[in-house]
């Protein structure tokens, strides 16, 4: 039974030490040392042995059994250092090769040039006002002088949204003055960009869709000359110090008096170009003191107060600023037109 013994330490310690798998180490060990094991199987047959035998084969199969659990922790050990080692080499990483580069994006022009007219009104004390889309004809045309009956309420102009003429997609950002001057204490200086509706077809400088930013100043002996005051210094900001502009007398149903503003040409400076048209200015906005009605209507004392208002078509600014020759390609959103900006 020794020498059995010993046979079993001496070739279990050989395929245990040539085992290159931890799967088959562990097989090793069921079949040397489990239950049903070599090293068991020759324990079963202790009983045969005499009384003076039985310890000494006792220790020594106790010894094997020692020798050979730590032969498989000891390959064990050897098996998953060797993993590991082979893992790092495998997944060395060279911090040093540049990444894959990132496409970053870009504000859409007109994004760069609303937030830029933005930052010059809140610049000079304005506030930022919203309000909905979808109006009351009562707050789109009624309480800004547009009576029912004036042509700009036509049918055929506006997008009306009730059969009763009384819900309509707002034709421009007044509205939202009007709601302002209803609830909100003066003085009142604020721009309410956003978009508005009109029925026109689609061409090179229209669309059913645009974007206005209207603005309004309410207060104590506000006159023409403050409106022209902040109008010359949003186009100077706009379009550089040197800019000129110019008031031409107009009409809107909510200002009395009222005017149109014009900007220098910024091709020929003045002279008369293909931009221009030959006249040397091209129109930028409307404007006008805010009509003694709107304001009353509002419940603002005309005793004390005045205002003056402006309306600014964005898309118009947009293709201005980037020289882009045609309305549609703003909307469409090819990445190769707006890549550009
Ligand atoms: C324009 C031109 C002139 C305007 C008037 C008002 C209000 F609500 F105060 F009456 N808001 N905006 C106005 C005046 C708008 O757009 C071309």
């Amino acid at each position: 039974m020794r020498k059995q013994l010993e046979d079993i330490q001496k070739a279990a310690l050989e395929t245990i030490q040539s085992a290159n798998i931890s799967s088959d180490l562990e097989a090793l060990r069921v079949r040397y040392l489990g239950k049903k094991g070599d090293l068991t199987a020759v324990l079963k047959q202790m009983g045969k042995l005499s009384e003076e035998e039985r310890p000494i084969i006792g220790q020594l199969a106790n010894a094997v059994r020692e020798v050979l659990t730590e032969a498989i922790a000891r390959q064990s050990e050897r098996l998953e250092q060797a993993a590991l080692e082979a893992r790092l080499a495998s997944e060395v990483i060279d911090v040093t090769i540049p990444g894959t580069p990132i496409q970053v994006g870009h504000r859409h022009p007109m994004s760069i040039v609303l937030e830029e007219a933005e930052d010059i009104f809140i610049g000079m004390g304005f506030q930022i006002a919203e309000g909905p889309e979808v109006e009351l004809a009562d707050y789109n045309f009624t309480k800004l002088n547009t009576p029912e009956g004036h042509p700009a309420r036509d049918w055929q102009d506006t997008f009306y949204l009730s059969e009763d003429g009384s819900i309509v997609l707002r034709t421009q950002t007044s509205p939202v003055q009007i709601r302002v001057m209803e609830n909100q204490p003066l003085p009142i200086r604020i721009i309410s960009p956003g978009r508005v509706y009109r029925k026109d077809e689609v061409d090179a400088t229209h669309s059913p869709m645009f974007h206005q930013i209207e603005g309004l100043v309410v207060d104590e002996g506000i006159t023409m000359a403050d409106l022209k005051g902040t109008l010359e210094i949003l186009v100077q900001r706009l379009y550089g110090s040197g800019t000129k502009i110019r008031f031409r007398p107009h009409h809107f149903p909510f200002t009395e008096p009222s005017c149109e503003v014009d900007v220098q040409c910024f091709e020929c400076q003045g002279s008369g170009c293909r931009v221009c048209k030959g006249e040397g200015w091209i129109e930028l906005l409307g404007a006008g003191m805010v009509h003694p009605k709107v304001l009353e209507g509002c419940g603002i004392d005309t005793n004390v107060y005045s205002g003056f208002a402006f309306g600014i078509g964005v898309e118009r600014m947009t293709m201005r600023r980037f020289s882009i020759s045609d309305l549609r390609l703003i909307y469409e959103n090819d990445i190769r037109f707006l890549s550009q900006f």
